[in-house]
């Protein structure tokens, strides 16, 4: 029997690549995101090239009544789930903590720290049944903070308190969480911080290679299919030309 994945954020990015990576492995996916026709495109495209089969949910992982509403009663056939990835997130703006904006700040805890809990709350008994296996994805920003990195740098920071949490309290019921922290992944995050303004956020990747989206689905990939007895609890992955959130050399 096919195994299922709900991975929060599948519409782009990271959470699209990582639902290729396992369709293409023949997993059923349960795929979240608050954009109806991009992640509509998404359950199409894998459906006809992989086969399997997909249940999309559309919803705001800030809205607790929903993320609930929406997990709580899954169809009976797609109950089994043996994997969350916790990959819906932001960042917005990059700006000094004086000149930050509050209301970029409670979008980014709502959605990168709320809403990841809400989630894995929502998701647990699931998981509880399937011993299975929570991947949070974090940032090199939730290792070291950077200048004008204040509250995204800190919801990151949080991500990787909550996961060595959930390892703990989760121990009891044979679940394994691990956290993958990337470094710098062209994708549309950066025009998403830097709100469309599509110069800065190329200004971002110019200069070196950065990851790709694949890279991170790649590494979510090993880390769930480990054997069973072996948890991998913290993965830190960046390009060649990246040390960790403060030093990234760029060509001239
Ligand atoms: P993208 O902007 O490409 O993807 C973000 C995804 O999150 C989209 O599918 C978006 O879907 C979803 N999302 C955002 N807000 C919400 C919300 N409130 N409710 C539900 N879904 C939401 O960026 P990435 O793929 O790069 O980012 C994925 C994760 O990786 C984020 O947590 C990010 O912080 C983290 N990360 C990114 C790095 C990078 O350099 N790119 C490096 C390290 C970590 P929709 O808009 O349709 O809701
Ligand atoms: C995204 C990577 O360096 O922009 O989490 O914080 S960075």
């Amino acid at each position: 029997m096919s195994k299922i994945i709900l991975i929060t954020g599948a519409s782009s990015g990271f959470g699209k690549a990582i639902a290729e990576k396992f369709a293409a492995g023949g997993w059923n996916l349960i795929l979240t995101a608050r954009r109806k026709e991009k992640l509509a495109e998404v359950a199409t495209a894998i459906e006809k090239k992989y086969g399997v089969k997909t249940l999309s949910l559309v919803f705001d992982v800030q809205d607790k009544e929903a993320v609930f509403a929406q997990l709580n009663d899954l169809p009976a056939a797609w109950q089994a789930v043996d994997i969350l990835v916790n990959n819906a997130g932001l960042a917005l703006g990059r700006d000094s903590f004086l000149d930050a904006n509050i209301e970029d700040w409670e979008t980014m805890i709502d959605t990168n720290v709320k809403g990841l809990l809400y989630t894995s709350k929502a998701a647990l008994p699931y998981l509880i049944r399937q011993q299975g296996h929570i991947i949070n994805i974090g940032s090199t920003a939730g290792k070291e903070v950077y200048k004008d990195g204040n509250v995204y740098c800190a919801s990151k920071h949080a991500v990787d308190a909550i996961s060595k949490a959930q390892r703990i309290d989760l121990l009891p019921y044979k679940i394994k969480v691990s956290v993958i922290h990337p470094g710098a992944v062209e994708t549309d995050f950066s025009l998403v911080r830097f709100k469309g303004d599509a110069s800065k956020a190329a200004a971002v990747y110019a200069g070196y290679e950065p990851l790709k989206a694949e890279d991170v689905a790649d590494t979510a990939w090993y880390v769930a299919n480990v054997p069973k007895h072996v948890c991998i609890n913290d993965v830190v992955m960046t390009c060649v030309a990246q040390a960790n959130s403060m030093h990234l050399h760029k060509d001239a």
